[in-house]
């Protein structure tokens, strides 16, 4: 039996060679810049080349999903990160703009194929944003960065890119 699982529970998978686009949103910049930092880090501290990071800032989550799609269309790029933070605090735009967020970000990952992590926070308070962009919950732009990867990976095992064996996932080596 053969199981792909990308090259590993997250902690182990390889980055080497990736091309990589990163969406953050400037809106709770503050938090945004952490969570960017967490990515670019998770990136190359598992082998990515900072050469194959692009950055591109946005001025809200609710404008990730299109310039998601322009990165598809363009090509070359092997996974996409999308990073943010939507805090509820008072506005009831909350649901809309975290709903639109994901939805839209889900269904340009489906139609154009390429494999996004989501790395926009969704919480009732700053302070619960900072402690997931780098606090004590950990960084969730490193998560998404790292998931991203993982599944770029898979794509090509899948694919039969030669990245990966032909048309089989390879085995886990544990
Ligand atoms: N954008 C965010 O990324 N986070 C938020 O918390 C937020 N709130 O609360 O409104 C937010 N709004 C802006 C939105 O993403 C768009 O940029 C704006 O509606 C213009 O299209």
């Amino acid at each position: 039996m053969k199981v792909g699982n990308g090259g590993g529970d997250g902690s182990r998978v390889d980055a080497t060679g990736m091309r990589v686009a990163i969406v953050v949103a400037r809106f709770n910049e503050v938090v945004s810049q952490r969570l960017l930092r967490g990515a670019i880090d998770a990136l190359v501290g598992h082998g990515a080349a900072e050469r194959d990071i692009a950055v591109h800032w946005v001025p809200g989550s609710l404008e990730i999903p299109f310039v998601v799609q322009e990165v598809a269309i363009s090509g070359g790029t092997d996974a996409i990160v999308c990073l943010g933070a939507v805090i509820r605090g008072e506005t009831t735009h909350y649901d809309l703009v975290a709903d639109g967020a994901a939805q839209g970000v889900a269904r340009v990952s489906l139609e154009h194929r390429v494999p996004c992590g989501f790395g926009v926070l969704t919480t009732e308070t700053l302070e619960q944003a900072m402690e997931r962009a780098g606090g004590k919950h950990g960084n969730k732009g490193a998560d998404a960065a790292l998931a991203a990867v993982e599944t770029a990976r898979l794509a090509q095992e899948i694919r039969g890119s030669d990245r990966g064996e032909p048309g089989a996932s390879r085995a886990p080596s544990s």
